[in-house]
């Protein structure tokens, strides 16, 4: 018995090397062509990522995997990508996760404001458990959640004046992301907050169908809005996450050693996107301090007075929510806050 149980440990380690060792074409690899879409253009934090993640899968594969890159929306915008991850017509995208939260509503919770102080937190919370969790409930809807990288915080842009106070929102009519909770919560903060998928924006502020919008430095610079819009008023007032989707239809089609390839480029594709996009976010502010954007940046006093001003929403979207979500998610948070 001892004796067969020491065979079959052998056994098992030689099999176990012989993985670790064989070549890609001994794997279960087809050649495939996967299309990834994305909304940012080529030469933004989302391009550079996509670059370096089609580079992982092709080497990951041995050159079988085959990813194609397509930005500025050409594949669509955020919304229609999903639909068509969903249909199975796509295989992958990056994406925000406020448009997500039509079909997972949970995701809705990155569009309260102020939860995140910094960038530490809400990593450790994304790829902690409760990340995780939301990654899950994609499945039944048609998508895998694979990684996070990081859209970033949010900072308004405008024609009109600086937001330096609570007040200065009154009236600015500013595109927000298309989900409830956003619209509702620029609606509290006095905005009149028109919803409008990102791939329209630049046109919207150039023809002025909107006074501004809100997004990190990093693509307020990678897409040019500093062309159309005088003023910079950093806000940071909410932390929003890109979520790196495949379409389960297609990953069902997968063998266990391609999905493998996916998940290990997809893993290393979020470091390194992190670390080009804090880096890129130092370099945009100089960027537009030199375009001549006015930038003010808002006391605390008054980001106090605007998180009051949320909170009437933000309790009404904590009931819509689930409590018991926003309630783990303030733990987690608090966790790293003790640390
Ligand atoms: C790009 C969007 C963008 C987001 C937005 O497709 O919509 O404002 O911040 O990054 O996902």
């Amino acid at each position: 018995m001892l004796i067969t149980l020491k065979k079959l440990a052998v056994a098992l380690a030689a099999v176990s090397a012989c993985a670790a060792v064989a070549p890609a074409h001994a794997q279960e690899i087809k050649s495939r062509i996967i299309r990834f879409g994305y909304g940012l253009n080529e030469e933004s934090v989302q391009g550079r990522a996509a670059r370096y993640l089609a580079e992982q899968v092709g080497k990951l594969s041995g050159g079988k995997m085959k990813m194609r890159t397509f930005g500025s929306a050409n594949l669509g915008s955020d919304e229609q990508m999903q639909s068509a991850l969903v249909g199975g017509s796509q295989e992958m995208m990056v994406g925000s996760t406020a448009p997500l939260a039509t079909m997972v509503k949970e995701f809705g919770v990155f569009d309260l404001p102020f939860l995140f102080n910094d960038e530490k937190e809400a990593d450790a919370v994304l790829d902690g458990p409760f990340g995780e969790k939301l990654l899950k409930m994609l499945e039944s809807k048609g998508l895998v959640g694979l990684v996070y990288w990081e859209n970033g915080f949010r900072n308004v842009t405008n024609s009109k004046h600086p937001i330096a106070k609570a007040e200065d929102l009154q009236g600015v009519k500013l595109r927000v992301m298309q989900n409830q909770i956003a619209l509702g919560v620029f609606g509290a903060l006095g905005a009149n907050a028109v919803p409008m998928p990102f791939s329209e924006l630049f046109t919207a502020l150039e023809t002025r169908t909107v006074d501004g919008q809100e997004n990190p430095v990093t693509t307020i610079q990678s897409s040019k809005f500093y062309e159309v819009q005088p003023y910079l008023s950093l806000t940071r007032h909410v932390y929003t996450p890109w979520v790196v989707l495949a379409s389960k239809k297609w990953w069902d089609t997968l063998s266990p050693d391609e999905q493998k390839v996916i998940r290990e480029a997809a893993a290393s594709s979020r470091d390194f996107e992190r670390k080009d996009s804090r880096a890129d976010s130092t370099k945009a502010m100089e960027t537009l301090k030199e375009a001549g954007m006015k930038i003010n940046t808002v006391s605390p006093e008054e980001l106090q007075r605007l998180r009051a001003k949320a909170q009437p929403v933000v309790d009404k979207y904590t009931q819509d929510l689930g409590p018991e979500l926003v309630k783990q998610l303030q733990e987690e948070i608090n966790k790293v806050r003790k640390g």
